[in-house]
């Protein structure tokens, strides 16, 4: 296994663990997961219209890890046992990483993921920073890949117009974590390409427990 660790600007990392599952277990996962999985196709909100995501989702988690997204309040399924296996391997792997982080990521306790599946080349994740008030400040994100490589672009935000844009390819049972401050100066995707094979990708989250909610109802 290849580990390949970054800085990036203003206090940001990321580390590639690539191949980090073996292959057979990847090929395996994807597919269990292709077919057990109650996929999704979300709308989203784009300058007033509605489209459906180019991608199909779905969310799993802890009964807590509620999510609040455009304005939809997402509850998570239930972990399933290949989930729940998945998430104590990438704990351990995170938890195994020589980065210096502050004292929660140094045991991760995800209690989230949510699955995207790129059905082709076509399917894509736009630019975007995982950055939703629930993840609270600098949060880890740890993020399983399974079947066809991908091209996943880490860039940074538009004030640091000189700082260079990172592209990596997540290859199947490849396993990427973002942490520190990633989420405030960098966004991150996966843009549309041609030719690419069905591809699914597990971003593991820890939500923090939600208070009431300030403003809600103005
Ligand atoms: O598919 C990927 O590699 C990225 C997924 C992602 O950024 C997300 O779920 O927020
Ligand atoms: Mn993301």
């Amino acid at each position: 296994m290849r580990t390949r660790i970054e800085h990036l600007i203003e206090g940001g990392w990321f580390a590639l663990l690539d191949p980090w599952l073996p292959r057979a277990e990847a090929d395996a996962l994807f597919e269990a997961l292709r077919a057990g999985v109650a996929w999704r196709q979300d709308k989203i909100k784009l300058f007033g219209s509605e489209f459906l995501q180019p991608r199909l989702s779905a969310w799993y988690g802890d009964p807590g890890a509620a999510y609040t997204y455009s304005g939809l309040t997402l509850t998570p399924e239930p972990w399933s046992p290949p989930l729940a296996e998945l998430r104590a391997r990438v704990e351990s792997a995170c938890a195994e990483l020589p980065v210096a982080e502050p004292p929660r990521a140094s045991r991760p306790a995800f209690n989230s993921v949510l699955l995207n599946y790129y059905r082709s080349g076509a399917d894509s994740m736009g630019f975007h920073a995982d950055a939703e008030k629930e993840l609270g400040p600098n949060p880890l994100i740890a993020s399983v890949s399974l079947g066809a490589p991908r091209r996943f672009v880490i860039k940074p935000a538009r004030k640091w117009k000189d700082a260079p844009a990172v592209e990596l390819e997540l290859g199947g049972g490849s396993l990427l974590v973002m942490g520190g401050t990633t989420q405030h100066h960098h966004r991150h995707g996966v843009p549309r390409q041609r030719g690419a094979g069905p591809r699914i990708n597990l971003t593991f989250r820890h939500i923090l427990a939600q208070g009431p909610r300030a403003g809600a109802g103005t």
